[in-house]
């Protein structure tokens, strides 16, 4: 079975564009990084915070909604005050679990970085950070929802009021729902993975690039938003069906609604993992339609990435419990694309801080070695009229145009 498997495993590698780190690098193991899940809820939790923290006024004006109550009450500052805080500031979306959570802790660990966590469930983060040992002046908890145009422009103001100069974001949240017979929705009405993965993040960071444009210091600023390789056809885990395909963005264009447009980019009937793979294309076309429209005026790097195969993260929470117990030694055994949650996280952690990559508009991965490299996106997610096309419906939909 073992030789069978080699066989195999070496074949894939052969029609394989993208390898990265090899399981000899890192170990299967079962990590401190996977969040537990908090089983209180989060609404009342919310409340009981605004009230605690004394912003009933907030609490009690608003409308009820867990992220609009949630958002000023629940920014926990840290010890640390920010006006002496000579630490760099970074935001990463999806700091919970995975691969956000574990770029928090090097970060944070390092001593350099200030990391605010853009989370949905604010206990769940909080007890997170706590789980890994992040220290307690090198992190402050927000509430950012992306599944809610409302709590995204609520976080950034809950951000702009903390008054820290943001040198980072880091688009790094995701849902991935491959399971799902029927579509579920943003609270905007969005197909809820495209709804997330991309237009909540292109809302954040089109937001958000107004204050990492303003230069308050000398530090480098960056834009990173995760993208994958099963969004890249010019790979083996990219022509797994079903496959990515934008095609001539009809869906979004009417919104991803169900009603008056289909809920797929290009139109089709609803499929999860197709949603998921399409919004990783847009996460890459995103990054490169930014650094052609901002990176010389601003000086800002966008970059992306593929940071392995991370098979034992919460992105497969909504997966076949059999495909859950397989996919970790087929990607450590077969393919060899098996990464730790820890090893991702230093990747993540070197696109932030590493000065040597500092060059703007490349998609980055890493090879056995677990060196860094510039890779080649497929066809369609180097697509510059594609990429154009995206960002200008994208921001039709989102009221920014
Ligand atoms: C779609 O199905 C769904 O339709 C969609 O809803 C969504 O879920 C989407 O991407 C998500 O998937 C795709 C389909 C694959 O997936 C499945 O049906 C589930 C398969 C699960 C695959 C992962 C685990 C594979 C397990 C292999 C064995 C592991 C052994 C453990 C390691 C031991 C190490 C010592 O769709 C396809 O593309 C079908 C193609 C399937 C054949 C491809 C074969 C490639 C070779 C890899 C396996 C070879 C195994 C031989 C090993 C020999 C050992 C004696
Ligand atoms: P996880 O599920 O572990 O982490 C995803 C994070 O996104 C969680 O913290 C989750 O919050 C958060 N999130 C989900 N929905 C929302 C929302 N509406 N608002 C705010 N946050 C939200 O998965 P990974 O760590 O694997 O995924 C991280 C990134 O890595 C994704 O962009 C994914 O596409 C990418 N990636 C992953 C690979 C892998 O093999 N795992 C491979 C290639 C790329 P909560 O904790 O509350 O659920
Ligand atoms: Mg895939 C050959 C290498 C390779 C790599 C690096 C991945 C990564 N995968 C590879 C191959 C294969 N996968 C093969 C040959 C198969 C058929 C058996 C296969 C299947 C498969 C499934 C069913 N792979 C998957 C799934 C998922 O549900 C995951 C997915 O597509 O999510 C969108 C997945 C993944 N494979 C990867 C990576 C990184 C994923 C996680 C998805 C992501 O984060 O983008």
């Amino acid at each position: 079975a073992a030789c069978a498997a080699a066989a195999v495993s070496s074949s894939i590698a052969a029609l394989t564009c993208e390898r990265s780190a090899s399981g000899s690098t890192s170990s299967v193991q079962a990590s401190a990084f996977v969040g537990t899940k908090v089983s209180v809820c989060r609404d009342a939790s919310a409340l009981l915070r605004a009230v605690n923290a004394g912003s009933s006024r907030q609490a009690l004006v608003a409308p009820v909604r867990a992220q609009s109550v949630a958002a000023p009450a629940e920014t926990k500052t840290s010890s640390s005050s920010k006006k002496t805080d000579t630490k760099q500031t970074v935001i990463i979306t999806g700091a919970s679990s995975g691969l956000g959570l574990a770029t928090a802790k090097v970060l944070a660990d390092s001593g350099k970085w200030h990391v605010i966590m853009a989370c949905r469930d604010f206990l769940k983060a909080e007890r997170a950070a706590k789980s890994v040992g992040m220290p307690k002046d090198g992190y402050t908890v927000m509430h950012c929802d992306l599944s809610s145009l409302n709590s995204v422009r609520q976080f950034v103001e809950n951000f702009r009021r903390s008054g820290r100069a943001l040198d980072v974001l880091v688009c790094n949240a995701a849902v991935y729902l491959p399971t799902a017979k029927e579509p579920r929705y943003t609270a905007d009405g969005f197909e809820l993975s495209v709804g997330t993965n991309h237009l909540g993040h292109f809302l954040l960071a089109n937001l958000l690039l107004e204050d990492i444009q303003h230069k308050q210091n000398d530090n480098e600023r960056r834009v990173i938003i995760v993208g994958s390789i099963t969004g890249n056809t010019n790979t083996v885990a990219g022509n797994v069906p079903p496959k990515a395909n934008l095609g001539d963005l009809r869906g979004l264009a009417g919104g991803l609604d169900g009603v008056r447009s289909s809920v797929m980019i290009d139109g089709g009937d609803f499929d999860g993992a197709k949603a998921y793979k399409d919004s990783k294309v847009c996460n890459m076309l995103t990054m490169q339609e930014m650094h052609r429209r901002y990176h010389e005026k601003t000086g800002i790097v966008f970059a992306s990435l593929y940071p392995g195969c991370i098979a034992t993260t919460g992105l497969f929470r909504e997966h076949y419990q059999l495909f859950r117990t397989l996919f970790p030694p087929f990607q450590k055994y077969i393919t060899k694309g098996y990464v730790s949650e820890e090893e991702s996280g230093k990747r993540l952690a070197q696109v932030v801080s590493d000065p040597s990559l500092n060059k703007s508009g490349v998609y980055w991965s890493w090879n056995n070695q677990s060196n860094s490299f510039e890779n080649e996106l497929s066809q369609e997610a180097s697509d510059a009229e594609k990429a154009r096309k995206l960002w200008d419906v994208s921001e039709k939909l989102l009221g920014l145009a």
